[in-house]
């Protein structure tokens, strides 16, 4: 299993990058952006999940470092993409409770020269739970310097519609499980398609997770979802496959 003291190497040696997937418009298949997914590979266990990794360090006080690491990458890489583009980047639960997050995001922004309008940031609902005001006033934070925020893998964890109504969300983000499970039973595509009443009714954009037929494209559709994101329209890809990826895009 992973050590944290490979962990800290891979921090110095910068084995750990981000890689981009595509996210469309559901109606026209238009691409609107990428989320930012990171990835290590170690020099010998070969690929660690970011589910392993990210709890990794986050016990071991290294995910402050990771995040800025990744953001500076993320945003370097965004600029050298059309700036209509949306990025969005994951934040994880302690991160969302680091009063310095907005400051973070600033200065590595202006390091690049990338515009905080294109910034979408994910955050799940594991990350509210404690305090609830230093999360309004931390996203309020961001709202200000133009950031988008997006509710992710909602339905899952600790749903609590009040979340939706506390906090100065953009976007709700479906898992995956639900898009998964939506075929098998009529149960399940009507919870779909109750989660995408629900952020309509509250003007939030709908983005599906985990596409990847397109039988299930064409349901979201109907059902009225805005945006969609999963293997359909493409897997998370390096940097360096970028520009050939979006010469494939009308
Ligand atoms: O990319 P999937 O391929 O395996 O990601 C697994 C989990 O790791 C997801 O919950 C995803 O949100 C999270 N994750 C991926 N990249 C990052 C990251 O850069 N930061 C944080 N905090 N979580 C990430
Ligand atoms: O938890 P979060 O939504 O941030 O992470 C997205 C996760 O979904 C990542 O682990 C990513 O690799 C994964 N993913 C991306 N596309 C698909 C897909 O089409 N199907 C499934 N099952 N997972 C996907
Ligand atoms: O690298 P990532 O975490 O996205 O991949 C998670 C798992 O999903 C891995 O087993 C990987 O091989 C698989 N995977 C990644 N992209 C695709 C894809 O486009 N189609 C399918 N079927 N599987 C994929
Ligand atoms: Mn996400
Ligand atoms: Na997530």
């Amino acid at each position: 299993a992973a050590h944290p003291t490979d962990l800290r190497k891979a921090l110095n040696a910068d084995e750990i990058t981000p890689y981009f997937q595509p996210i469309v418009e559901l109606r026209t298949g238009v691409l609107t952006g990428f989320e930012a997914l990171a990835r290590w590979r170690h020099p010998i266990q070969g690929p660690v999940s970011p589910d392993i990794f990210i709890p990794l360090a986050e016990e071991n006080g290294l995910i402050g470092i990771l995040t800025r690491n990744l953001l500076r990458r993320v945003f370097t890489v965004a600029t050298s993409i059309p700036e209509e583009l949306s990025i969005s980047f994951n934040i994880s639960p302690l991160q969302f409770g680091d009063r310095s997050l907005s400051q973070q995001i600033s200065s590595a922004a202006k390091l690049a020269g990338f515009s905080l309008k294109r910034l979408i940031l994910e955050i799940t609902e594991s990350a509210l739970i404690g305090n609830m005001d230093q999360a309004q006033s931390i996203a309020q934070e961001l709202k200000d310097l133009g950031v988008s925020l997006a509710l992710d893998d909602f339905g899952t964890g600790y749903s609590s519609l009040r979340h939706l109504q506390a906090l100065p969300f953009d976007e709700l983000k479906i898992d995956a499980s639900f898009v998964r499970e939506m075929s098998d039973t009529r149960e399940s595509r009507k919870i779909v398609a109750a989660i995408i009443g629900l952020g309509h009714s509250l003007s939030l954009t709908t983005v599906a997770e985990g596409v990847e037929t397109t039988e299930q494209a064409e349901m979201l559709l109907r059902l009225g979802c805005d945006i969609g994101q999963g293997w359909l329209y493409g897997p998370p890809v390096p940097p360096s496959d970028l520009a050939a990826f979006l010469s494939t895009q009308s």
